[in-house]
């Protein structure tokens, strides 16, 4: 039913459910949005991340020379070791609410899967932005998060809590703003919980008795910085690059700095 309004000349789209995500993304600064993928797909991507969290702390030694940088229970860059990761970060929803909230060019800063468990510290339960120590806002979005549940959250096991709005004001809001305003965001298994990337958010403390698994993407438009080069992460893990130009632009292979002046201009040659 058409709402009533009064010297409205300007309003969002609103043409089908992405639009109405992309309204709550610019106005609460977070939506939740349904993966589409299979319920098949979720459960290897539960097991994917412990095994990818395994294999990296053998990569650094152990676990303990993990916190010594405060990085443990955090499995990064997890296309670069499983296929399905890739599948999951070009989900057809997601790919489509990205192209709204950023235009047609958009890049993975990162992907990386969260252990929180219920017996351990997690050092995402303090309030962040995922754009960190930015104090500044912008019209329009320029990243944003998209945390897969890959379990689902719920209020036991340490779902997410967001300070709603918060993307439109450069600093952090006191004490008691925090705690009177956090909302807890419980969510099924297979959605993504979405939040522009200047949002206030932290992950919950988990007081059940299992673990709660995530996969997390920062996506943003192609000035940020990646976290890791994901081409030479693929070619170090010994992972095919994707054949879609599509896909290999929003993996950042378009966007890397040129390794040269000469690298630079071959770049910009019509058939390339
Ligand atoms: O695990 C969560 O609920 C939040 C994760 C988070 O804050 C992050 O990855 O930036």
């Amino acid at each position: 039913m058409a709402v009533l309004t009064h010297g409205v000349t300007q309003r969002l789209a609103s043409e089908d459910a992405i639009d109405e995500a992309v309204a709550e993304m610019r106005i609460n600064g977070y939506t939740i949005l349904d993966s589409g993928l299979p319920a098949d797909v979720i459960e290897r991507l539960k097991s994917g991340i412990d095994r990818i969290y395994q294999a990296q702390i053998s990569e650094f030694g152990d676990e303990q020379a993990l916190a010594s940088i405060s990085d443990t229970d955090i499995a990064r860059c997890t296309l670069a070791y499983d296929p399905d990761f890739l599948t999951l970060a070009t989900a057809p929803n997601l790919m489509k609410l990205a192209t709204r909230l950023l235009g047609s060019e958009f890049v993975l800063m990162q992907q990386n899967g969260i252990i929180n468990r219920p017996d351990r510290q997690n050092y995402q339960v303090k309030w962040h932005r995922d754009l960190s120590y930015q104090h500044w806002t912008s019209s329009k979005t320029i990243a944003f998060n998209a945390l897969l549940c890959v379990d689902e959250f719920t209020n036991e096991n340490g779902a997410s809590f967001v300070l709603p709005a918060t993307h439109h004001i450069e600093e952090f809001p006191t004490d008691q703003f925090a705690s009177r305003h956090e909302k807890q965001i419980a969510a099924r298994a297979g959605s993504f919980i979405v939040l522009d990337a200047m949002l206030y958010h932290r992950g919950g403390i988990n007081v059940s008795t299992d673990v709660r698994r995530a996969v997390n993407h920062l996506i943003g438009l192609p000035f940020l910085a990646q976290q890791v080069n994901l081409q030479t992460a693929l070619e170090s893990t010994g992972m095919p690059a994707p054949t879609d130009p599509n896909v290999l632009k929003y993996l950042g292979f378009r966007w890397s700095p040129a390794t040269h002046a000469k690298d630079w201009r071959e770049r910009r040659m019509p058939s390339r």
